[in-house]
């Protein structure tokens, strides 16, 4: 029984075109009878009317056809175009279902992908990352992944170990006395050598584990410094209302500040000191509660007036995380005086000086960049589902150098190497654990 899967690729709705896919054994002979090309020239815009079942000529469609080897899912594909009005695409899907074709499970496509060998596991779960992607650093990372950039440094290392258990094999006749201490120091290197690059990786996926596409950062400081033109500045608009009075802002505000490769939140939040009314007090205890939540601290002072040591009592900012130091209104004379600035990352502004704000934009994004070891050519999104097996192949390269150093059969070291390597492969694709593909393509959307 032939099995012919479609979706709608493009979302629903009216549009200027619309694209239906159609993947299986049925493609070659819909192009035929409904669209009347007996053979579409592959990868080439086709033109053509397509008539139903019945006759109809619905719309004029261009078809491009991919030949099974040269598709993204490893059997003929036809990809429809038609004009983007949505009842013309339920037509042609209503008659396709009639020709004997079925509609697509969310990530079918690329299921077929991954089942046919032409991508990775951690290629296709790359495919739902970019997708998903909110930022151009996510963006880019996940097109490493893509790439195959993950999956090259893991089939490194699962070669390192191949090569490592025929070493190992070799010497499973001799006689432990006969193998040359050198030998086994050898052996103990190159597992060692493994085992840091797998550490590295998992390091790095600790690196990468609090950025999800969007950073947050509070704007804080002591009253009136001018957190709250800092804010409207930044994001472009006069969202927080800005005044002379020292606690203009009560509640905190959000708005998101798109960077060149980040999407941070900026919140705005009250002037932090010994407030007395009630709603003041509030508000201060909200934007100190929100610290630990945040990813940078912008710590902003009015550089007019002297050290605000009421400030940092309330709050140990060389305690915390990244903090970038703004001295604010550099258009008056300075009074702000350090004994030992504490601060790595200080910049000096006028909070309407537009250009002022360009630099501050530009130094948010150099200081997250390097608080996220961000790379946009190596950064490789490392996700929990990855740390799981890292761990279980560190823990198998952990075991077989003890074995190893305590003189323990080489059969019993390769055997516990053999371990690591199906983790490798549980990364890579495991084709036979149907639990971990649905759970996987179910977070696709429909027609990918
Ligand atoms: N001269 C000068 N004035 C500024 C600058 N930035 C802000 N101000 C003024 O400083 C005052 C306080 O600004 P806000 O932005 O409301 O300060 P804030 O830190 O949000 O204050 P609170 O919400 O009360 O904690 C306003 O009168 C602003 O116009 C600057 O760079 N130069
Ligand atoms: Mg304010």
């Amino acid at each position: 029984m032939p099995d012919t899967i479609i979706a709608q690729a493009t979302p629903p709705g009216s549009s200027a075109i619309s694209v239906i896919r159609i993947s299986g054994d049925l493609t070659s002979s819909i192009a035929k009878a409904a669209c009347k090309i007996e053979f579409p020239a592959p990868r080439r815009a086709n033109l053509a009317d397509y008539h139903t079942l019945s006759n109809d000529c619905i719309d004029q469609v261009i078809l491009t056809y991919y030949q099974k080897e040269k598709s993204y899912t490893g059997e003929e594909i036809l990809e429809i175009c038609t004009h983007g009005n949505p009842l013309i695409v339920e037509l042609i899907i209503k008659d396709l279902l009639q020709r004997g074709c079925r509609t697509a499970e969310p990530g079918e496509f690329t299921r077929k992908a991954f089942l046919a060998g032409k991508i990775d596991l951690t290629q296709a779960e790359a495919v739902a990352k970019i997708i998903k992607s909110k930022s151009q650093a996510e963006l880019k990372i996940a097109n490493n992944n893509l790439r195959g950039k993950l999956s090259d440094k893991l089939i490194e290392q699962q070669n390192h170990m191949l090569d490592l258990k025929a070493k190992l094999e070799a010497y499973v006749d001799f006689p432990e006395d006969d193998i040359p201490q050198k030998d086994k120091q050898l052996l103990l290197g190159e597992i060692y050598n493994v085992q840091s690059a797998i550490s590295k990786l998992i390091q790095s996926a600790e690196e990468t584990k609090s950025f999800k596409g969007k950073v947050k950062a509070l704007l804080i400081g002591p009253p009136n410094a001018g957190k709250s033109t800092i804010f409207n500045s930044l994001i472009g608009s006069e969202r927080a209302l800005v005044s002379e009075e020292a606690g203009t802002t009560r509640d905190y505000i959000n708005e998101d500040l798109f960077l060149d490769d980040f999407i941070v939140e900026i919140i705005d939040a009250a002037g932090i000191h010994n407030g007395e009314g009630h709603l003041e007090v509030a508000g201060i205890d909200k934007a100190l509660s929100l610290i630990p939540e945040v990813d940078l601290l912008i710590c902003i002072l009015d550089s007019s007036l002297p050290y605000p040591s009421e400030f940092f009592s309330l709050v140990k900012l060389s305690e915390t995380k990244k903090v970038l130091l703004v001295e604010n209104k550099t258009d008056l004379e300075r009074a702000l005086q350090w004994n030992d600035q504490p601060f790595e990352n200080t910049i000096s502004i006028t909070a309407t000086n537009e250009d002022d704000i360009k630099d501050l934009k530009n130094y948010i994004g150099d200081i997250l960049r390097e608080y996220f070891n961000y790379d946009p050519k190596h950064s490789l999104a490392i996700e929990a589902r990855h740390v799981i097996h890292l761990k279980e192949i560190e823990e198998s390269l952990h075991k077989s150098k003890s074995l190893l150093e305590h003189g323990e059969d080489f059969e019993l070291v390769s055997f516990e190497l053999e371990e690591g390597m199906i983790a490798i492969g549980n990364i890579i694709g495991a084709k036979d654990n149907e639990d971990v593909l649905d759970s996987l393509f179910n977070q696709f959307c429909i027609g990918k």
